[in-house]
């Protein structure tokens, strides 16, 4: 990281998705010891507090494959311009989940200065479903696609009506639970995957200096990580809505943010689907905090 200055915005956005919880991940996230956390490492922190998202008990449906989509469109274009506003201040955004549906407007806001983002996306699953594909209409399944500019018209023009990010220049990692739908996807585009699979057979240093050195090659102006605290195994983060075993272990997930802070090229992060309701004493809360951590320069000695 060069720039030293850190800007939190915190997404308490649940409508991505049906399980009541995860609208209070920023606050979980923040309770763990973040702030401290950054500045102990020489940053400059500054909280910008949550967005605003309004809590309804219940919404009426439009669409069963759109689920919330109204909500959705309303927290991702407030989070859109909020993050475009911190990095024209020359400040580093770190968006707090939320489920993942408001990486659609973390994607939007980085859209306007970086026209070659690189991302990468850690998740046990790809996010790539449209309302064609998605076996649940819950939005948090859809914001890779979105981004890449499919799906319905009123999330795909959040802040302007092109792609937010270039399918080339997306690398998911930690995949497990990928729909039929997403893999056409994944193949009609060419869209990188490290699966579990790759992760056990090549070792998560060799994936991460692969991808690390795919993004330089490609040149990309900017680096955002998005990080689904789902991609790690149940066993370090059990409070996500999603489960899926198997998934990638506490040290290796350390490991992969370590070198992605030693390659520099991190200009932003977001930290999704942490659920205080599902979790065991914020374990999923803490775990996120030391990954930050990580990413942003802890070391060990
Ligand atoms: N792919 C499934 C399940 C899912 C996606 N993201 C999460 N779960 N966390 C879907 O509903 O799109
Ligand atoms: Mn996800
Ligand atoms: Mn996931």
């Amino acid at each position: 990281m060069e720039n030293k200055n850190i800007s939190i915005i915190g997404v308490p956005c649940d409508y991505g998705q049906q399980r009541r919880g995860v609208d209070m991940g920023p606050s979980a996230i923040r309770y763990a010891g973040l702030q401290e956390r950054l500045k102990t490492l020489g940053y400059d922190v500054a909280d910008e507090g949550n967005i605003q998202v309004v809590d309804f008990d219940e919404v009426e449906q439009q669409d069963h494959r759109l689920l919330n989509l109204e909500e959705v469109v309303r927290v991702s274009t407030t989070l859109a311009e909020k993050v475009d506003t911190v990095v024209k201040n020359n400040r580093t955004p770190l968006v707090l989940g939320g489920d993942h549906s408001i990486a659609i407007g973390t994607l939007a806001g980085l859209s306007v200065k970086y026209k070659n983002l690189g991302v990468i996306w850690f998740d046990a699953h790809a996010d790539l479903n449209t309302p064609e594909t998605t076996p649940s209409g819950n939005i948090h399944g859809m914001p890779l696609a979105t981004s890449i500019g499919l799906g319905h018209e009123r999330l795909t023009s959040i802040l302007h009506s092109e792609a937010k990010i270039k399918a080339e220049n997306i690398i998911i990692i930690g995949g497990r639970s990928i729909d039929d739908g997403e893999r056409v996807l994944i193949k009609e585009r060419g869209i990188k995957v490290y699966t579990m699979h790759e992760i056990d057979r090549l070792g998560m240093t060799y994936v991460m200096e692969e991808t690390l050195q795919y993004f330089k090659t490609q040149q990309v102006d900017g680096l955002h990580l998005s990080l689904d605290l789902d991609a790690l195994d149940p066993l370090y983060t059990p409070g996500v809505g999603t489960p899926v075993a198997g998934g990638i272990s506490y040290r290796e997930s350390h490991l992969a943010m370590e070198m992605i802070q030693e390659s520099r090229l991190l200009t932003s992060a977001e930290f999704v689907e942490v659920n205080p309701i599902l979790d065991e004493r914020n374990k999923t809360a803490d775990v996120a905090v030391a990954l930050i951590g990580s990413l942003f320069g802890e070391t060990l000695v």
